[in-house]
């Protein structure tokens, strides 16, 4: 697998790199895309489940859905795409790591300033006051838990289709793209917004723009190097070239 020798000078000259991640980073732990052939959403409409109008019409359903995803990502592992993400964190002067998956890999493999655009599958909190709900779900009774505050429906503390990204994540996002020297779009098809606009705005603000991809996406032709190589591949040997190229190994 090549990596373009000018990438790893500019990275050596690079002060803050900002990091855009998407369920390709997690293919190689197990846990399935959304939209690769055997993508989770092959199987089931994604409309229908990650949605509010899909929880509201079928609570049980999208709560199966989510407690089959949940057992997955709990046996999942970081895989060393992830790892080499956070040896990044730790070359780099500034580094943030912006993330639309809800599985808490980059933070089980030791990343910490982990920016969740669409929350985590690990936390549940009441649909209609949102009090956090900390309690054991367990759907075997055939109930779905109400909150003991007000009566509502527990759910999932993951962002749906329709609902509005947590704010303070999505600004911290926009600004690391804006300011960042090097952006890294990495295992995303780019298409779910608003967190797309991303590499754009990193791009536009002068950042150079690197896809990590086996595929190509609608982002490719507006990058400036694409890795068209797997993430548990192709970054352990940037990292590996760029300790090199710094005299750090
Ligand atoms: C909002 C949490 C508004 C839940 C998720 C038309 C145009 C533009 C926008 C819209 C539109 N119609 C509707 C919208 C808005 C919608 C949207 O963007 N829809 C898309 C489908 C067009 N967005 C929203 O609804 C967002 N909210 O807009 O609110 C609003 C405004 C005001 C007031 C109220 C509301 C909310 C979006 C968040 C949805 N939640 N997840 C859950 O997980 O259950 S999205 C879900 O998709 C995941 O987070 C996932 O990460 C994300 C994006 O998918 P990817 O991560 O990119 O995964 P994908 O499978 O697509 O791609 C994987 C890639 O990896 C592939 O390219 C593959 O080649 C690559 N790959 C595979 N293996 C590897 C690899 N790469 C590297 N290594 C490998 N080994
Ligand atoms: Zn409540």
């Amino acid at each position: 697998m090549e990596i373009p020798q000018k990438l790893i000078e500019i990275l050596c000259k690079t002060n803050y790199v900002a990091v855009l991640t998407g369920a390709g980073i997690s293919a190689e732990s197990g846990i399935s895309t959304f939209r690769d052939p055997d993508g989770l959403w092959a199987k089931f409409n994604p409309m229908e489940l990650a949605s509010i109008d899909g929880f509201m019409s079928n609570p049980q359903r999208v709560w199966d859905w989510y407690q089959y995803r949940r057992k997955i990502i709990h046996e999942a592992k970081p895989n060393p795409g992830h790892y080499a993400l956070v040896e990044m964190e730790k070359i780099f002067p500034q580094f943030t790591l912006i993330t639309q998956n809800v599985d808490r890999l980059h933070q089980q493999a030791g990343s910490t300033n982990v920016i969740e655009l669409h929350g985590n599958i690990i936390e549940n909190h009441c649909f209609n006051c949102k009090t956090p709900y900390k309690v054991e779900i367990d759907l075997s009774s055939g109930t779905i838990p109400r909150c003991p505050v007000c009566g509502g429906l527990i759910r999932p503390s993951v962002v749906w289709f329709g609902e509005m990204l947590p704010v303070d994540a999505l600004e911290a996002a926009e600004q690391s793209a804006r300011e960042s020297d090097v952006f890294f779009s990495i295992g995303t098809s780019a298409e779910v917004y608003p967190a797309a606009n991303l590499p754009y705005i990193a791009k536009q603000s002068g950042a150079v723009l690197v896809e990590v991809n086996p595929n190509p996406t609608v982002l490719s032709p507006y990058v400036d190097y694409k890795i068209a190589e797997t993430s548990a591949k192709s970054l352990p040997r940037i990292v590996e070239l760029l300790k090199q190229a710094k005299g750090m190994l």
